[in-house]
């Protein structure tokens, strides 16, 4: 048989091979055998030199054309492969299955609580400010009457940075830039933020956040802090909140108190069922969500505001206001970033 014959039985047997293939995988050993670096087709080149010198040009390019053309063959019977198991796939798409739901979002019940606080407050004309974290010793103890060395600083475990900065561990430093930038009275201000102390337990933490409240303006008195705070809580807790006073110190306000509020997870009997007290309010009913009191005439003397100015400030834990709100009984959950805990505060 010539070499052009066998090439033309080569490429026949080829195609009738590829139509009969029912894989890639045949498809693929066929590509081998035939059209691969020492398969049928490359061995008939290889015997070329057999044919006489006219007759090569014209077997050469009966060979290459030969090649181009089952190449081709070869790779839409590939395509025609991959396009029946892309039907097969599509044909098992169940369109009745429920989608997989993006996970929503939802704000920190952290948050959620100071911006109800906030909003409250902003009802009443309190204009809300922001300042530094990181503060200088002057704002946060100093101009609020903590001399240095002095043993009331010890009430509030500091972070310190250096340089005369510490982590702020109270918003009250707001009051005092507050103060320096009104120049003069009448102040009615806000602050939420973070604060932070060297604090952990079933209360506490180290990093907490904390609303300031101050207003300076005539004849200011006890009675007007004591009302802001009734509507604060009962606009938050609703009208039968229980709420205490008790007489207390903060060197920047005096009279001070601090105020507690009825706990609402043993309902103010101080005890839980199947624990001896509650260990929230400690067994005593109780829980102290505010630090509050007249504006000391030294700070209003540090800020250059006349000491016969009359003021009150506050200052409320919002961790502590969120777990009466949410009846949690360990703060600390709010900082653990467990989203099955997080995931539950929807507004
Ligand atoms: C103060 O921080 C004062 N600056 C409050 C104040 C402002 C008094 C203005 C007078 C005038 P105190 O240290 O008590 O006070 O903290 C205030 C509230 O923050 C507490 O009542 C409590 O609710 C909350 N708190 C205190 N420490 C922590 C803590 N480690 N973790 C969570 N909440 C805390």
């Amino acid at each position: 048989m010539t070499l052009i014959a066998e090439l033309e039985r080569t490429a026949a047997g080829f195609t009738a091979a590829l139509a009969d293939a029912a894989s890639v995988a045949e498809a693929e050993s066929l590509r081998n055998a035939v059209l691969g670096r020492k398969g049928e087709l490359a061995v008939l080149m290889s015997r070329l030199p057999e044919l006489p010198a006219d007759e090569r040009p014209a077997f050469g390019k009966a060979a290459n054309a030969a090649k181009e053309r089952l190449n081709r063959l070869l790779e839409e019977r590939l395509a025609s492969f991959k396009a029946e198991a892309d039907g097969a796939s599509l044909s098992r798409f169940d369109p009745s299955m429920p989608g997989r739901m993006p996970e929503r979002g939802s704000l920190h019940p952290v948050t959620l609580v100071m911006e109800e606080i906030c909003r409250i407050l902003n009802n009443l004309g309190f204009e809300t400010v922001d300042g530094p974290e990181a503060e200088t010793d002057f704002h946060n103890f100093e101009a609020l009457n903590f001399p240095k060395d002095h043993p009331a600083r010890d009430m509030q475990d500091t972070l310190f940075l250096g340089d005369g900065l510490l982590m702020r561990t109270h918003t009250s430093p707001m009051q005092v830039r507050a103060m320096l930038e009104r120049k003069k009275p009448p102040v009615a201000v806000i602050a939420p933020g973070k604060v932070y102390r060297r604090d952990y337990d079933v209360t506490h933490s180290p990093m907490f956040h904390q609303v300031e409240g101050l207003l300076v303006d005539d004849a200011v008195s006890l009675a007007h802090l004591r009302g802001v705070l009734t509507h604060l809580l009962c606009e938050l807790f609703g009208p039968d909140v229980a709420l205490r006073f008790r007489p207390s110190f903060f060197p920047f306000t005096e009279p001070s108190v601090e105020v507690d509020m009825s706990c609402v997870i043993c309902r103010g009997s101080g005890r839980k069922s199947g624990e001896d007290a509650c260990r929230v309010c400690k067994g005593t009913g109780w829980l102290e969500i505010l630090g509050a009191g007249m504006v000391d005439p030294a700070v209003f003397a540090a800020v250059g505001f006349d000491p016969s100015c009359t003021g009150f400030a506050f200052g409320l834990g919002v961790e502590r206001v969120a777990m009466l709100k949410y009846g949690i009984d360990d703060l600390r959950l709010f900082f653990e970033n467990d989203l099955r805990f997080l995931g539950r505060f929807v507004k």
